[in-house]
């Protein structure tokens, strides 16, 4: 990444930062600000494009926000600490890298957690994101809904990979958390952890080999172009929180908080049906650009070798070990 867009992009931040202070004390009722990582195009950005929409409606123009796509706030980790000191009002985070600020969200971070999209839904929607909620309450952040990002699996510029073997000395890319690392590690790969933002570059120029995401973003990001290989691992299943700042929560009317959270969850019924089109339509659009893909047949293989990472998430967060036997409660 440039020297020049981060300086500006942190620059960016310090600045809502202050403003984000001045608000919190009362003195003005400024747009709310929030960050996101995607493009305008992506179900994720569609979704608090609609949320930020619907507020100025039924309010008329009372709350007003607005979303900062493609990333220009920051990365994530970055937007992570601004949402929870308040210089950012609101966003949508992968809970990915939300595990080394809560601990508990790691929970959906231990690869093959969920058996499959729908049961991550039926858990997200229960008693799992109850807790996870209130895990997030204790650092600041108030989670609103849960969005979906599907499944991710690895691609990579060099060959398909069909077993854990395939991995072996391939440099991966990873999202900011240990675990990941751990996972790579475990299947033999050597693990980067980088922001989004810099992973095509990376690809381009040999840094990594690969990385590991869903359709949408191996489309949306570009990375398709630089590794022509996209295995259907699915070792992954992370949901994303809408979630707001808490203090800000809290300054606002029963009422308020009635309407913020109905337009929240209401965007995430919107942003899983678009989820699930763009998510078919990405993967359509990377084989007509000549992308290669397989099926990773014996996903058992990957599920065996990942006993490792979740000794040491258990050691590190001995809450993580009920929260798994509460999802495998989960039919
Ligand atoms: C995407 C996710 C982003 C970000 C990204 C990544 O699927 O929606 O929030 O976490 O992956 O790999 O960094």
């Amino acid at each position: 990444m440039p020297l020049a867009w981060s300086r500006r992009a942190v620059g960016g931040v310090a600045v809502f930062a202050a403003l984000g202070f001045l608000t919190a004390t009362g003195t003005a009722q400024a747009e709310w600000r929030g960050w996101n990582i995607h493009v305008p195009e992506y179900s994720v950005s569609q979704g608090m494009d609609w949320f930020t929409d619907e507020l100025a409606a039924r309010t008329d123009g009372r709350l007003t926000a607005r979303t900062f796509h493609s990333g220009v706030l920051g990365s994530q980790p970055d937007a992570i600490e601004q949402l929870r000191l308040g210089g950012i009002d609101f966003a949508v985070f992968n809970l990915g890298p939300m595990g080394p600020v809560v601990p508990e969200t790691n929970v959906v971070s231990l690869p093959f957690v969920f058996r499959d999209l729908e049961h991550s839904h039926r858990a997200m929607d229960g008693a799992l994101g109850e807790a996870l909620a209130e895990a997030m309450a204790r650092e600041g952040l108030k989670a609103l809904a849960w969005y979906d990002s599907g499944s991710r699996s690895f691609y990579n510029s060099q060959r398909p990979i069909n077993t854990p073997a395939d991995l072996r000395g391939m440099k991966v890319r990873v999202m900011n958390n240990d675990l990941f690392v751990g996972m790579i590690e475990a299947l033999g790969g050597n693990a980067t952890p980088m922001a989004f933002s810099e992973v095509y570059q990376s690809l381009r120029t040999g840094v990594v080999d690969g990385a590991e995401n869903n359709f949408p973003s191996f489309q949306s990001t570009g990375h398709f172009e630089v590794a022509g290989y996209y295995s259907i691992s699915e070792h992954l299943i992370i949901p994303e929180c809408l979630c707001m700042n808490l203090r800000r929560w809290n300054s606002l009317s029963a009422e308020d908080q009635a309407l913020v959270l109905e337009l929240a969850q209401a965007s995430a019924v919107m942003q899983r049906e678009l989820w699930a089109e763009s998510d078919a339509a990405a993967m359509e659009a990377v084989i007509a650009a000549g992308v290669r893909i397989n099926e990773v047949e014996d996903k058992a293989a990957f599920q065996a070798a990942m006993s490792p990472v979740y000794e040491m998430a258990f050691q590190r967060n001995p809450e993580l070990e009920p929260l798994v036997e509460l999802i495998q409660s989960i039919e």
